[in-house]
């Protein structure tokens, strides 16, 4: 979508700190992190939130889980614990409209989020 910053981002026209690429997704640091470790996974499709992703993107989805498990492990925290979070919508703090999941580690985290 030309005027989506993830767009822009996984198309390369504006910069990031890549971590990860592949055919279907791009992995970069959040540009405001909120934890040592804060990636965010990100389709090369756009989708501005969960709830527009049909069933057919099961299989993207998934992708996206474990290509965040698989940089929570490059990142050395598969031992000590992550966290994945996706926000959905402006009311669960969703601010870009293009889905992502948050990678989140290097720190203790509570529950419930706030
Ligand atoms: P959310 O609030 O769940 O939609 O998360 C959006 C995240 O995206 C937020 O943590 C900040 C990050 N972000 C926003 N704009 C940019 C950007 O231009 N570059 C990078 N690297 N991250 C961005």
């Amino acid at each position: 979508m030309a005027d989506c910053i993830f767009c822009k981002i996984a198309r390369k026209e504006i910069p990031a700190k890549l971590v990860y690429e592949d055919r279907q997704v791009v992995a970069f640091e959040d540009i405001n992190p909120q934890a040592p470790v804060h990636t965010l996974v990100v389709p090369k499709s756009h989708f501005p939130t969960l709830n527009d992703v049909g069933a057919e993107e099961e299989g993207l989805l998934g992708h996206m889980t474990l290509v965040a498990t698989r940089i929570a492990k490059d990142k050395g925290l598969h031992a000590t614990g992550y966290r994945v979070v996706a926000n959905c919508l402006e009311g669960a703090g969703q601010s870009v409209f293009h889905i992502h999941l948050h990678l989140l580690g290097g720190r203790r985290f509570t529950w419930p989020p706030g």
